[in-house]
């Protein structure tokens, strides 16, 4: 059967939309995609009046996203990539199910002889544990990132820097091979990578180091570099120049997406709500 071609909403600094990217990389053998960059940032007053209000933080600037109109269109108007469309139209969002999506489509599609290893594995018992790695990774290995970015409170933020600490050594002992599921790459391993693979802003915003001679994380290093390692991650990842002056207004909390806003407002990054 032929790949369809699906239309990829995406963006190149977006970490969620990184885990597709990967997923796409992965399968490149047997699902085509045609990119479109669909958000980026727009300079404008700042809209939040009331935090101003409350703050007494004087005026200024903050950046929003601007979004392609076909993503907005497709979307009802809520805009998060990753996005997939396919050819008769149908919409598949939300980065861990788009991951689960291009590995389902690889197997519905692709040629047996050319197709890369699944993402997720065929046992029952092993598929719902790499399920619920991915689900486990995503706030604590995902969330902790904005936390110690977007978070004022320098004692919040330190606390976030220990759980992730304590959140790789553990995900480093629970590997069953080079990789979460095995010796080659899983869903679970994309759920936290574009994060592992971006930690160096921690300590480049927040002097947050994240220690490589400690034998606890020695788990965790192996993991990460192997899987940086693949061509099919290397090949997908941001310039790190380029990366750090986009997550800047994260920092500097002139950021005004649906994640900052979520984790300003005291929630976690996985928790967005329809008002973010
Ligand atoms: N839960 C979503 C989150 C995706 C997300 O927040 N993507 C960001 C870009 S990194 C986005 O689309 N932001 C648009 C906005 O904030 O309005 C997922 O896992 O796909």
């Amino acid at each position: 059967m032929p790949s369809p071609l699906l239309t990829y909403y995406s963006a190149w600094f977006c970490p969620y939309a990184h885990r597709a990217t990967i997923a796409l990389s992965h399968h490149a053998a047997s699902v085509s995609y045609k990119w479109v960059e669909a958000l980026g940032w727009e300079k404008r007053p700042s809209e939040d009046a009331n935090t101003r209000a409350q703050t007494g933080e004087p005026e200024h600037d903050s950046y929003y996203h601007w979004k392609h109109p076909d993503l907005l269109r497709i979307t009802d108007g809520e805009g998060l990539i990753p996005t997939f469309q396919d050819e008769k139209g149908r919409v598949v969002k939300e980065s861990l199910m788009a991951v689960e999506y291009v590995d389902d489509l690889a197997s519905a599609v692709g040629d047996p002889a050319t197709r890369n290893t699944p993402l997720l594995p065929a046992d029952p018992a092993e598929r719902a544990r790499c399920r619920w790695a991915a689900e486990w990774a995503n706030k604590k290995m995902c969330s902790p990132y904005y936390t110690m970015l977007v978070r004022t409170d320098v004692d919040e933020r330190r606390r976030a820097f220990d759980e992730l600490l304590e959140s790789l050594a553990w995900w480093g002992s629970q590997r069953q091979g080079t990789f979460y599921c095995g010796d080659t790459l899983s869903a679970a391993d994309i759920a936290p990578l574009p994060w592992a693979a971006r930690y160096y802003i921690l300590e480049h915003y927040r002097n947050f180091v994240i220690p490589r001679d400690d034998a606890q994380l020695a788990g965790f290093h192996e993991w990460r570099d192997a899987a940086l390692a693949l061509p099919t991650v290397a090949s997908t990842l941001p310039d790190r120049d380029r990366y750090l002056d986009h997550i800047a207004k994260y920092a500097d909390a002139s950021a005004r997406s649906k994640v900052a806003n979520a984790v300003r407002s005291g929630r976690g990054a996985h928790d967005l709500q329809e008002d973010d």
